[in-house]
């Protein structure tokens, strides 16, 4: 909760954020209070509890929660569509939504991420020989007709991307393997190589700028990349690969590039990081989104909470 988490069905359900109602919080003094109502509806003075979503456990310490709940939807349906350039399939994706289809999942990969998967999980599945890139694309609902109605809509948009083919799943298991080549990416580049994650996010339209910059950055910095994420969302996960980088190269110049991807996400009217959060890791970053006046706001609002510095030290700023 405090880290504010997202996953593959944020682009239709959005965030924990939208189902957090209220916190009961311990803070910094002992005090135990609940941060808001009950009610799906709050316009009662500073909402606490969405500035605890995201805090990662700088501000409080949150010991119970209220969430809201839906129906969870009945039936779905799970297309898997190959591209033969990354920059077609970034520009697919908004090409969904224009045509007034909001899919449950759009989960981008790129062809070397689906080989290693196949490769480490013994995954029987033939690669498109001229696929670089894939998008797996699920629909949900309570209606099958209207969801295959929207899987022909959405193929028609595809089309204009020259999309290679669409590949249904025809089964429980085959969603499951689908579904299993995504899911097990991060591990299997971990894998397979030296490896830096980045948690790009810029909005949807921008990501085939997006994928081209991180190419462009890779060339001019000689680090390789595996890029797959909730494309859905315009949330791009950067595995920067060390492949023949020196140690050297890998500790003194990537920082130089990593500097350059994310000023990329910034002027694209994004952010550093969509769901990863910043922690120790990314708050040498910060001042590349955030000006002066923004983090000093951020900082006021934690000495408010934690003037002694206790509640997780040192993460964020
Ligand atoms: C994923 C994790 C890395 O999307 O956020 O697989
Ligand atoms: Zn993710």
């Amino acid at each position: 909760m405090a880290h504010g988490s997202g996953g593959p069905r944020v682009v239709k359900y959005g965030t924990i954020r939208e189902y957090v109602l209220n916190f009961e919080v311990v803070l910094a003094d002992g005090t135990i209070l609940w941060t808001g109502a009950n009610t799906l509806k709050y316009a009662s003075g500073y909402n606490l509890t969405q500035l605890l979503i995201g805090s990662e456990g700088t501000l409080g310490i949150i010991t119970k929660m209220v969430l809201k709940l839906i129906p969870q939807p009945l039936h779905n349906v799970l297309m898997l569509a190959s591209f033969s350039t990354n920059e077609d399939a970034c520009a697919a994706v908004s090409s969904i939504f224009n045509v007034g289809i909001t899919p449950s999942a759009v989960e981008f990969m790129e062809r070397k991420g689906m080989e290693w998967v196949i490769e480490n999980d013994q995954i029987h599945f033939n690669l498109n020989p001229d696929a670089a890139a894939f998008l797996l694309i699920e629909v949900d609902g309570t209606n099958m007709d209207m969801l295959f109605n929207d899987c022909e809509t959405i193929n028609t948009a595809l089309e204009k991307y020259k999309c290679l083919e669409v590949l249904f799943a025809d089964s429980a298991t085959q969603k499951d393997e689908f579904w299993k080549i995504r899911r097990t990416m991060a591990v299997s580049v971990k894998s397979n190589s030296i490896y830096k994650e980045e948690d790009t996010v810029v909005p949807r339209a921008e990501l085939p700028k997006l994928i081209a910059g991180i190419k462009e950055i890779g060339l001019k910095y000689g680090f390789d990349s595996i890029c797959y994420g909730h494309a859905g969302d315009g949330n791009l996960h950067v595995n920067i690969l060390k492949g023949n980088m020196s140690d050297h190269a890998w500790q003194h110049d990537l920082k130089k590039g990593i500097v350059e991807l994310f000023q990329l996400t910034v002027k694209l009217g994004g952010t550093i990081s969509g769901e990863h959060g910043i922690g120790l890791v990314q708050k040498e970053y910060m001042h590349i989104k955030y000006s002066e006046i923004h983090l000093n706001l951020m900082r006021g609002i934690k000495k408010v909470f934690d003037p002694n510095g206790i509640l997780n030290p040192d993460k964020i700023f």
